[in-house]
């Protein structure tokens, strides 16, 4: 082992690295946890001791029964409480500190959370040492760490195909390992509706066993979403459920008729195109319909956030769309949570000027006039099936509707302080961004020409879309979070999302092959200070990691821009 090892193995890279001289033998540890853990109230089962041993065996480290009394041959790994622990004068929550040394480990930590990260750092420090052929063998080191951003998330569609259970929570885990803690689960769509309303409950029984290309469906219970909860707090992630509004409804309105203007159901959809559905807010089922949905799932909900969607509505005058997103807010704060959404909920639109034009021309507006801006994204009309999606057939830029708001100069942000904005499409200009973050919104980072982990890696990528351009694996890292909206305050960012939606993504292997590696590289830019992150250090970083999900038996995809 050399110096180096350290940092050579730990992916996202950490705040400081000291680098000590001697090997010590990890290979059988007994773990000492606290009696009292800081931010671990729901956390008790599975417990730290457990937490360490799923951790850290697969890694080569054994986790030993703690002795009933007399001397242990197992090494000493504590995991210790303790404020002073972290970056020299950090008040991060997160903040950690890892030593290996002759002695044993200590991980130090103020609360549960960083207690977590290190022994991941940890994790990956023995993965390497066993990748190399030397188990348990772990170079003397003391890591200080703590991460830039308090959200680092992955937003996962199961709505265009369904992963249950078993699935969520492999995709927990792979979180954690790159210590992300939020699970954004994009719960309802066109094609299908994956989580159980109790005050609405055609929902599932009539709109949950579509997919995609009649593939097949599914969906959480009450039950299944409960324990997906308290899985993911255990491992230090939070759920955000994602409940599209008002477009991407077609499994509501196909559920329940009466959103409809006819009164009628509309029919189940397959295909993948998207701006075509939407609820009416002057219909008076509109609005119980609301509260019912939206009360549930913050009932359901045990994290702080409901995301209310707000994307890609093609079809709808400006105002009632600003009416719904007001209406959201309220009865998602009313419920005792805190709103989240899609960049469109500013008042932005999302648009690129020819089409705002062109559209603002068939509506009578001269450009000149207004400010507009169109919807144009995802998809786009010329795909209608996975398959012609998966051949490449993809464009932004299909549907358009104008969007005419007042005067960005003048009119107020209709998004509450404290809402957490999506922002996705970097073709909306930033004045409602600005003028959002004036009135208090957050933002979370997903641009989709970075983040968007569904976009192709190359052309002849079989899986994913490429509405946003080929993102490879150098893309998803080369971007700062600070940087992605012009002249917003760094303050008003809270961190960055990976989203991945899954119109062509079928199988386990499908979704996991396009997480990872990118999956790592946007979690390296949510935690990893700016001045510390380096392209080649990464790349050489992953190929190390890329031992563990081969030991693991996750799919991956070999990009040519590592030396694997
Ligand atoms: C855009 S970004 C969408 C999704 C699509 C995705 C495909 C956003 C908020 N909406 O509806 O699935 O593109 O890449």
């Amino acid at each position: 082992m050399t110096d180096n090892d350290a940092a050579a193995a730990i992916t996202p890279a950490p705040v400081r690295i000291e680098p000590g001289r001697e090997v010590v033998d990890l290979a059988r540890v007994r773990v000492i946890v606290p009696d009292v853990v800081p931010g671990g109230d729901d956390c008790d089962d599975p417990g730290l001791r457990s937490l360490a041993a799923e951790l850290l065996e697969p890694a080569g480290i054994t986790v030993a029964d703690a002795p009933r009394n007399g001397p242990s041959p197992a090494v000493p790994l504590e995991l210790s409480v303790d404020d002073d622990a972290g970056p020299e004068a950090s008040s991060n929550p997160e903040r950690y500190t890892l030593t290996v040394s002759a002695g044993g480990g200590v991980v130090a930590a103020p609360a549960r959370s960083g207690l977590l990260h290190g022994l991941r750092t940890l994790r990956q420090l023995a993965g390497a040492a066993q990748a190399a052929g030397r188990p348990g063998e772990v170079a003397a080191v003391v890591v200080h760490d703590e991460p830039r951003y308090p959200w680092r998330g992955l937003s996962l569609d199961i709505a265009r195909h369904f992963f249950g259970p078993g699935h969520l929570r492999a995709v927990v885990d792979l979180l954690g390992q790159y210590k992300m803690n939020r699970l954004g689960l994009h719960l309802t769509d066109d094609q299908g509706w994956r989580l159980e309303i109790p005050s609405r409950p055609e929902l599932v029984a009539r709109s949950s066993q579509s997919a995609v290309n009649g593939d097949e469906g599914g969906y959480l219970s009450v039950d299944d979403y409960a324990r997906l909860q308290e899985y993911a707090a255990a491992r230090g992630i939070v759920v955000v459920p994602e409940i599209d509004l008002p477009g991407h409804v077609n499994a509501a309105t196909h559920a329940y008729g009466e959103l409809t203007p006819d009164g009628r159901p509309t029919d189940t959809y397959e295909g993948i195109e998207v701006g075509f559905s939407r609820l009416y807010l002057d219909l008076p089922t509109t609005e119980p319909f609301l509260r019912d949905v939206l009360g549930d799932v913050a009932r359901m909900t045990h994290g702080d956030w409901v995301h209310f969607g707000g994307d890609e509505v093609h079809r709808m005058p400006a105002e009632e769309y600003l009416g719904f997103v007001e209406l959201c807010q309220e009865i998602v704060t009313s419920s005792g949570k805190t709103p989240a959404a899609w960049q469109e909920a500013a008042g932005s639109g999302h648009g690129d000027a020819e089409t705002a034009a062109a559209a603002l021309a068939a509506a009578g507006v001269g450009a000149a006039d207004a400010t507009a801006t169109t919807t144009a994204g995802g998809p786009g009309s010329s795909a209608t099936a996975a398959g012609s999606v998966a051949n490449g057939a993809t464009a932004s830029g299909g549907t358009t509707t104008v969007v005419v708001p007042d005067d960005p100069r003048t009119a107020a942000s209709p998004v509450r302080a404290g809402t957490v904005l999506h922002y996705w499409d970097s073709r909306a200009g930033s004045e409602a961004f600005l003028r959002a973050a004036e009135a208090g919104a957050r933002f979370v980072m997903t641009p989709a020409d970075r983040t968007y982990l569904d976009m192709k890696y190359t052309p002849e990528h079989p899986l994913g879309l490429h509405w946003a351009g080929f993102v490879e694996l150098r893309d998803s890292y080369d971007w700062d979070p600070a940087d992605a909206i012009e002249g917003l305050s760094p303050e008003a960012v809270d961190g960055v999302s990976a989203c991945v939606w899954t119109e062509t993504l079928v199988t386990r292997d499908d979704l996991f092959s396009m997480l990872l590696p990118r999956l790592a590289a946007v979690a390296e830019a949510a935690w990893t200070p700016r001045d510390a992150r380096d392209w080649e250090s990464f790349r050489a970083r992953i190929a190390v990691e890329a031992a563990a999900w081969r030991r693991d038996g996750a799919a991956y995809h070999p990009t040519p821009q590592v030396d694997w």
